[in-house]
């Protein structure tokens, strides 16, 4: 009897056991997933090193942009970002069709230096569109502000005030000035045109008496200075030139015409690369206003930003100072570009 009930309750127990087991879902082979989430899961964060990149670089016209082009490449090198660099030889439709072809690569963010102010909304809107954040680097385009991330660069309307409150010390408050301008309708040329202007305005015997584009090449540059000492040599007592490698153009030409750079034409330049420490040095320029070419690390931080979804401030400045012949010996060794 007792070995009939506990047969029973063996079957019993098996019985029982087999139902559990059916009424159970089939043991997973994987984990349970989750349960679903009412918003869609956080995404994982980008890193550097997923990072590919398009630089639409406008050109190699001056030290400035070559020191800009370094910066932008070895940073890249340094953060394991895949870059994709083109040169636009400082055309426009060369840099639209850069930013195309990074659209059609599906790049993660594009970097452009706009060579002109005008004309950009049709192939801004064709990233926006493709959902590539377009970062300004360098010189500003004239779109709204929301077809562009941020602009990362300088204030070229105070180089220009700076230019001109340092050339009024120079020249005691009185200078016939030539101007060399940079690549007309970029915002660097325009800029420093309108700051400069707006402080001599006030200084009534500081003039310009002529004023024409040499495009930020130290060809243009002394090219123009030419025609300019033919036209009006007796009358030029001082050069405002856009960049550096445009002064240094120009002191070539003020030689040439058996004139003495820095002496006879005092001349204030923007950039402070390491020519324009060396002409200093020489005793043949009289200023340079800096602008920062070495861009690359704020603009991955800010493109690294971007693609993570943050929301950037529209203006990163970059930091600059001016520099005279005083000191230039001493500095010129330390400088980077
Ligand atoms: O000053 C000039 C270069 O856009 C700030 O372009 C830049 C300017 C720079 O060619 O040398």
């Amino acid at each position: 009897m007792r070995t009939s009930k506990v047969l029973l309750l063996v079957v019993a127990f098996a019985v029982l056991s087999t139902l559990i087991s059916c009424a159970q879902p089939a043991a997973p082979t994987q984990a349970p997933a989750p349960a679903q989430p009412t918003k869609a899961p956080a995404k994982a964060m980008k890193t550097y090193k997923d990072l590919t990149v398009g630089y639409a670089q406008l050109g190699a016209e001056s030290e400035w942009r070559n020191a800009n082009t370094a910066s932008i490449k070895e940073t890249a090198a340094q953060l394991g970002i895949n870059l994709k660099f083109s040169d636009a030889q400082q055309k426009q439709e060369n840099q639209i069709a850069a930013i195309r072809s990074f659209i059609a690569a599906k790049v993660d963010v594009i970097g452009v230096p706009p060579v002109v102010e005008t004309g950009w909304e049709t192939v801004f809107k064709e990233a926006k569109d493709a959902g590539i954040p377009i970062i300004l680097v360098d010189r500003r385009a004239a779109v709204p502000e929301n077809m562009y991330v941020t602009y990362i660069g300088s204030d070229f309307v105070e180089e220009g005030r700076n230019a001109a409150r340092t050339m009024a010390k120079i020249v005691n408050n009185k200078a016939n000035i030539v101007e060399l301008v940079g690549t007309v309708g970029s915002a660097p040329a325009n800029d420093r045109a309108k700051g400069f202007r707006e402080i001599i305005k006030d200084i009534p015997d500081m003039k310009i008496i002529d004023s024409q584009s040499g495009d930020f090449t130290r060809a243009g540059g002394k090219q123009v200075m030419e025609a300019f000492l033919k036209k009006e040599a007796k009358d030029i007592t001082a050069l405002y030139a856009h960049n550096d490698d445009m002064a240094i153009g120009a002191i070539q030409a003020i030689e040439e015409a058996g004139l003495k750079p820095g002496v006879d034409i005092k001349i204030v330049s923007v950039d402070a690369v390491r020519g324009a420490f060396e002409a200093m040095v020489a005793g043949k320029l009289n200023a340079t206003v800096e602008c920062n070419p070495l861009l690359g690390p704020q603009f991955y931080e800010m493109a690294l930003k971007a693609v993570n979804g943050e929301t950037l401030p529209k203006w990163v400045p970059s930091k600059e100072g001016i520099y005279l012949p005083d000191n230039a010996k001493e500095i010129l060794p330390t400088r980077k570009y």
